[in-house]
């Protein structure tokens, strides 16, 4: 059948989408393609949620997760990444470069120099004003949506069918020190299945790491049903977890091996956007709430 090219990622990230598609575009892989879409959103210092300009711990700490899946099934990770504006490039060379999958913390940031990423300091004149507003009254808070401002995952077709992913984030905001969301963790933040498809999360990562949730929604396609369909029964196993639990929201995307998407979330507000040589587009995804 014949490949159409495509790269999807959470949220409305026209920037990241259209970097990713020129990859795609140019013949590039689906491997290529989602590095260099979301490391767009890593370096926009304006999204408060990722890269550089990600917001901190509650002790004051900007610290990053990301990881990386190829069509071969490898992948690459890193969690608690400090003082690096691009985790997801150090994750692709934990996967290409060393036997490990999981760099953490201060090796992490170490083996980054070692690679030649270079210390950046990630706060910025906002993101350190919210901190210091924050500390008055250290309450921590989920916000429900923070629509076109959140956690990217993004997955792409390439011209030869096989399909990659990409997830980094700074994580929830005020944070306890330390904590690890699911945007890096293989099978919850992001799976793919070359053979199957993939999916990516984003929101309270706590509830998609107890459900191994991108794993989970891979393997219901795998089982037969649609990128929409099984979106959804992501969702409803969180939510039979969660009764009457109406205080986060959950995001999930996931393509297939046909480049078909589906996206399904908690709260109403979350949107994926798409790219295809038909052009570009944000989609609404409903959701368990009204
Ligand atoms: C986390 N899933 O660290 C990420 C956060 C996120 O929108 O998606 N924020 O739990």
């Amino acid at each position: 059948p014949d490949i159409r090219p495509i790269t999807v990622c959470t949220w409305n990230f026209e920037n990241a989408t259209a970097k990713s598609w020129e990859v795609l575009k140019n013949g590039g892989s689906s491997l290529d393609a989602v590095e260099q879409g979301v490391r767009v959103e890593e370096a926009d210092v304006t999204n408060e949620t990722v890269g550089k300009g990600g917001r901190p711990d509650r002790d004051g700490n900007v610290t990053l997760d990301a990881c990386i899946m190829d069509k071969d099934g490898n992948c690459g990770s890193v969690v608690y990444l400090q003082n690096i504006a691009h985790p997801v490039s150090v994750a692709r060379k934990v996967m290409e470069e060393t036997p490990h999958i999981i760099l953490a913390g201060r090796g992490a940031e170490q083996f980054a120099y070692e690679k030649g990423f270079e210390k950046e300091d990630l706060f910025t004149e906002s993101t350190r004003k919210q901190y210091e507003e924050w500390k008055k009254s250290s309450k921590y808070e989920t916000i429900i949506n923070i629509e076109n401002h959140d956690t990217i995952g993004m997955l792409a077709i390439d011209k030869n069918g096989d399909i990659a992913g990409a997830c980094t984030t700074s994580g929830m905001a005020y944070k306890v020190a330390g904590r690890v969301g699911d945007s890096p963790i293989i099978g919850a933040g992001l799976f793919v299945d070359n053979e199957v498809g993939g999916a990516t999360a984003t929101g309270v990562g706590e509830e998609v790491i107890r459900t191994v949730g991108s794993f989970l929604i891979v393997e219901l396609m795998r089982q037969g049903k649609s990128p929409q369909e099984a979106c959804e029964e992501g969702v409803k196993r969180i939510m039979a977890k969660n009764k009457d639990r109406k205080d986060f929201q959950i995001g999930f995307l996931a393509i297939n091996k046909k480049g078909e998407t589906g996206g399904y979330c908690v709260h109403p507000g979350f949107t994926y956007r798409q790219y295809t040589e038909d052009g570009h587009e944000n989609v609404p995804v409903s959701s368990f709430y009204q």
